[in-house]
């Protein structure tokens, strides 16, 4: 059940609970959304679902049209047509009875009723009055099947593949199954009837039949035709909301006669003309090149340059590109307008930033990203970002809408009017990589919605060598969409006025009904995948019609100069004028100065690059704040009413914070979402079943248990709408979710955003994100992140998937050098933190899991945090810690010495060092103990990535004698953190010289192709023989 979202606020020392919410009242998520949209959805009319069958065909002519008449010249006489008006007019006068046609006076013996059908049948030219009913039924059936399926019929394919070879395997997918019920002889009509007029009474709708009710069936069919066969194919009638349906049925019926000025086609040859000469260009300077060029496809610069104008027309101010190498050089020219000697230079290859010390790899052209700021005539400004993106298609889907609505968020953007993102996909990604849809299914997602994406796919109709009859199984690669219930626009490349159009609607729709849209500009690839390669290999045939086809340009220019719209001179003058700025700018191309990502907001200027110093940082808290932050939110209101076990949870957690001790795990992360929240940062933990908690230690949203009401003990500093703390059940997406909080990363430094696994492996979903991205995407293209994944861990003896976060693979992808330690010197911090990757994290007690959350924010620069979370650990009393290792003065631990001083009292005497990460710990300390051994240190690692060298040196010189060092973990010996701590720990003894003295043991489960058993003893066996091994 959807429930309302209230954030509580406790006024201090009164402990009254009051309810602040968008006008007082109590709204469910759905109402926020449709409030956000501005929007009333109506239910669906299940009458718009009937595709093909019709309308009800008795509204129409039967016994009782004369009735519905009769009722609707009641209501308003202007309501039915002039004959029966004056029927009617007639009857209530007393008069003749007949319309002006009739030929009877008063007193004649026909009955109104038969007098009636028979004007009924002058207007459908029928012999009788069930040969009416059926013509009706079947222009309507007739007129129904052009708005389902007229565009298989639509121009919009400029190859014309399908025209000239049939469905030929090698050439592609057009089977056009339905475009008979586009033939008038198939709904049983005859050439004699073509010029007959029907009276069509369809009053609900919008479209051809509510600009008259009277038509010539030749002339309905030639206004279906120019709506929906012309260079525009639609579908549409698998939305379900009657209001979106309407509005695009007057898109395409009511405005389809409408003709673009002069101006507008001057307009749109000049931005083509700009596209297609800079594809020109390149082709010219660096034919050896690849450019991953738009040639075949060039209108879309055209389409998505005017989507944003008519966006900004309608209230938008900041646009967030996501998009493959298709196209990107032109679109980072021609619409974001970076600089083309900038673009030029990069041709030639050099990296910039050569001699910086943190191993920046930099990334290839066709992957940049940019920010443009646009200033139109009218003063309008617009942002427009285009976000980086790595190889891996449509990787960047969710990110841009992360990244968007993260800006939505700190834009106090709740309406989702004034920042959207344009997602752009070719055609093979877009039907096969399975994150379209996990993004597109986040659409109307309460947490996740950005209002609507616009998406166009660049349709060349094939993917590098593979045709679309292999690449997909539907008709379109867009099918998909339908799913979503977005309108689907496909429309010729070649014909640039209709794809302008497409993406005036496109935009329209967005701002008007903050759903997505896609449009799909079917044309065709020029030259091979890449400039450099041999398309005939593989499409022979459809590279011989390629080789003839006229480029657009070319075409539109002739068709302008043919209408005079376009002349000589100025089609000189434009060509020159491009050509000749283009030339400057090769002439000029120079060194890229940008040091960092130039695509960020404002917020980033306090944070610091990886390449400037900064030091440790503090990360405690006042007991005091604490304790009252404790309070709040730990404390439900009497009057609502949480579950019992809740409310004892909650009263558990506020007596740790008041005595000050045993403060548990999700009381400590509790605590450290509430102080950063506090100090006015914004947190957002989203995931699956992230709410409650996967093993109920979160409780971030409390549910009443009788009324339809949710309370966010964290919400204490919500403002309306305008929510600081936002914790989210994402849908059962790991790729896209971890893709969007990524991108909501990015956008602002400012939030502390979480992404949360079920269990840690089922990370592994996303983890194309995780190399992409998170993993490496500072150093490829500058872009720093601070997000925070967590991922549950702990070998508990439940099974292969259910136990290991898989932190090997993530220690795998850290980037320092394992036969090289720093040196131990003032800029440590520096070379180990600061330059590193990401940071990787296993913590042991809940104040050092406050800590390392706290820190993420607290540094003046970011990167991402990898958490090994517990699992038993969050209930476990020795994990639990005391109010004074929050306080003032304390930070996070990246390695915790011996514990047990009591036992291990003298340093000299220890011979064993036992190293480990995580829970584990505290199966070796309990069996230490029992042991009562007292020549055995146990030391963690909280931090295992960047690796605590210094602190672990401290620990080593601590325990001279010791030369026994073991590395104990719970994972498999080819998983865990071994394989990665050996090398390391190993080129630390020989920095300290100790290489000869101290071996490195292994204790831990034996090498496995599963990360665990799934037999409980085998694995309580394994666990107990791991533990011995480290102690023997
Ligand atoms: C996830 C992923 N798989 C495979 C590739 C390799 N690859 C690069 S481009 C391409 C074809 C893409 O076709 P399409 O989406 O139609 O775009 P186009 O190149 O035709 O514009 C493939 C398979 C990739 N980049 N990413
Ligand atoms: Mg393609």
């Amino acid at each position: 059940m959807l429930g309302s979202k209230i954030p509580g606020i406790l006024s201090k020392g009164m402990q009254t609970f009051k309810f602040t919410n968008i006008k007082k009242g109590l709204y469910s998520r759905r109402n926020l959304m449709t409030m956000n949209k501005g929007l009333n959805i109506q239910k669906t009319t299940p009458s718009f679902r009937c595709l093909s069958s019709g309308l009800n065909t008795q509204r129409y002519f039967s016994s009782l049209f004369y009735e519905n008449q009769y009722k609707l010249y009641l209501e308003d006489p202007s309501k039915v047509s002039k004959e029966w008006k004056e029927y009617f007019d007639n009857k209530q006068t007393g008069g003749s009875s007949h319309s002006a046609s009739s030929t009877g006076g008063a007193g004649q013996a026909a009955s109104e009723l038969e007098q009636a059908l028979k004007l009924a049948l002058s207007s459908s030219g029928g012999a009788n009055s069930d040969q009416a009913a059926t013509d009706t039924t079947r222009i309507l059936n007739l007129y129904r099947s052009y708005q389902t399926v007229g565009h298989e019929k639509a121009k919009v394919e400029p190859l014309e593949l399908v025209k000239k070879y049939g469905d030929q395997m090698q050439i592609g997918k057009r089977k056009r199954l339905n475009i008979e019920r586009l033939d008038y002889r198939f709904h049983g009509f005859t050439d004699e009837q073509l010029d007959r007029e029907y009276y069509i009474d369809s009053s609900y709708e919008r479209g051809f039949l509510s600009m008259k009710k009277n038509w010539v069936l030749r002339d309905l069919i030639d206004s279906c035709k120019k709506a929906y066969c012309g260079h525009i194919g639609i579908e549409y009638m698998h939305i379900t909301n009657t209001e979106q349906l309407n509005w695009i049925r007057t898109k395409m019926e009511e405005e389809v006669f409408i003709k673009p000025s002069d101006e507008e086609c001057i307009s749109a040859y000049d931005r083509l003309a700009w596209a297609v000469l800079f594809g020109d260009f390149l082709q010219s300077k660096y034919n050896t090149q690849k450019r991953f060029g738009l040639e075949g496809c060039d209108s879309f610069i055209p389409g998505l340059k005017t989507c944003i104008d008519v966006l900004v027309e309608n209230g938008l101010e900041s646009v967030t590109l996501g998009m493959p190498h298709r196209g990107r050089l032109n679109v980072l020219a021609n619409v974001l307008r970076k600089p083309l000697d900038i673009i030029f230079q990069e041709f030639q290859g050099e990296a910039k930033d050569k001699d910086a010390d943190w191993g920046k790899s930099g990334d290839v052209k066709y992957h940049l990203g940019t920010s443009f700021s646009r200033t139109y005539e009218s003063g309008r400004t617009v942002d427009i970002h285009l976000l980086p993106n790595p190889s891996h298609l449509e990787l960047v889907d969710p990110v841009a809408c992360g990244y968007t609505r993260a800006n939505q968020h700190f834009g106090a953007d709740q309406d989702r009017h004034r920042n959207a993102a344009i997602l752009i996909h070719g055609d093979a990604a877009f039907a096969g990589q399975g994150i379209v849809y996990e993004t597109m299914q986040m659409a109307d997602l309460y947490n996740y919605t950005t209002g609507g994406t616009i998406h166009f796919i660049v349709n060349n109709q094939i993917g590098f060598t593979t045709t679309p009859l292999d690449a997909r199984s539907g008709l379109y690669c867009t099918d998909l969409a339908k799913a979503t219930n977005a309108p689907i626009l496909h429309v010729s490349a070649d014909s640039i006025l209709n794809v302008i159009k497409c993406a005036k609607i496109a935009a329209e729709y967005r701002q008007k009904f903050k759903q997505d849209i896609v449009i799909d500009i079917i044309g065709y690839r020029k030259f091979g995948h890449n400039e450099l390669d041999q398309p005939s290999f593989t499409q022979p045939l459809m590279y011989k019609e390629i080789n003839n086809m006229v480029n657009v340009l070319d075409k539109y220019e002739a068709k302008l100069l043919e209408l005079g719209i376009l002349s000589e001179e100025l089609k000189k003058e434009t060509r020159d004028k491009i050509w000749n700025f283009m030339d400057e700018n090769y002439n000029r191309a120079r060194q890229l100065e940008a040091d960092k990502a130039d695509w960020v907001n404002s917020e980033w200027d306090t944070i610091r690059i990886p390449d400037t110093k900064s030091g440790y940082k503090l990360t405690g808290v006042d007991t005091n704040k604490i304790k009252s932050l404790g309070k709040k939110i730990s404390t439900i209101p009497k009057d609502f009413e949480a579950h019992r076990m809740v409310r004892r949870i909650f009263e558990n957690r506020l007596k740790s914070i008041e005595t000050g001790t045993g403060i548990d795990w999700g009381t400590a992360e509790a605590l450290a979402f509430a102080t950063l929240i506090d100090e006015d940062y914004h947190v957002r933990i989203s995931g699956q079943d992230v709410e409650r908690g996967t093993f109920s230690h979160r409780h971030a949203i409390v549910h009443h248990q009788t009324d339809d009401k949710e309370y966010i003990p964290l919400g204490f500093k919500d403002e309306g709408r305008l929510r600081r703390f936002i914790p989210s059940n994402s849908h059962l997406s790991e790729l896209a979710v971890l893709g969007f909080e990524y991108g909501y990363s990015i956008c602002n430094p400012n939030s502390l955003t979480i992404w949360e696994a079920q269990f840690g492996d089922f990370y592994n979903g996303a983890q194309a994100m995780v190399d992409q991205f998170i993993c490496s995407g500072e150093s490829k293209w500058d872009v720093a992140s601070g997000l925070v994944m967590l991922l549950p861990h702990g070998y508990d003896g439940q099974g292969p998937e259910h136990s290991s976060g898989r932190v090997e693979r993530f220690l795998a992808m850290s980037d320092d050098d394992p036969d090289v330690v720093a040196e131990f010197r003032e800029d440590y911090f520096h070379h180990t933190n600061k330059a590193a990757n990401w940071q990787i994290a296993n913590c042991t007690t809940a104040a050092n899991y406050f800590h390392v959350l706290r820190r993420q924010m607290h540094r003046d620069f970011r990167k991402p945090l990898i958490v090994i979370a517990p699992k038993k650990l969050l209930k476990f009393k020795e994990a639990c810690s005391d109010i004074e290792e929050f306080g003032d003065g304390k930070r996070f631990l990246r390695s915790i010495g011996e514990r047990n001083k009591a036992l291990v009292k003298d340093p000299s005497k220890v011979k064993r060092i036992v190293l480990c990460s995580g829970q584990v710990y505290y199966d070796i300390a309990k069996e230490r103990d029992l042991k009562n051994d007292s020549e055995t240190a146990i030391i963690t690692i909280e931090q295992l990535f960047p690796v605590p060298y210094d602190l672990l040196k401290e620990h080593l010189e601590n325990y001279p004698n010791a030369t026994d060092i073991v590395w104990c973990q719970e994972e498999p010996k080819n998983y865990g953190a071994y394989g990665f701590m050996k090398p390391r720990l190993n080129s630390l003894f020989k920095k300290l010289g100790v290489q000869d003295k101290i071996a490195l043991r292994y204790a831990g489960r034996e090498t496995s192709s599963s990360p665990a058993t799934g037999f409980a003893k085998v694995h309580a066996e394994q666990q107990q023989n791991l533990v011995q091994e480290a102690l023997r």
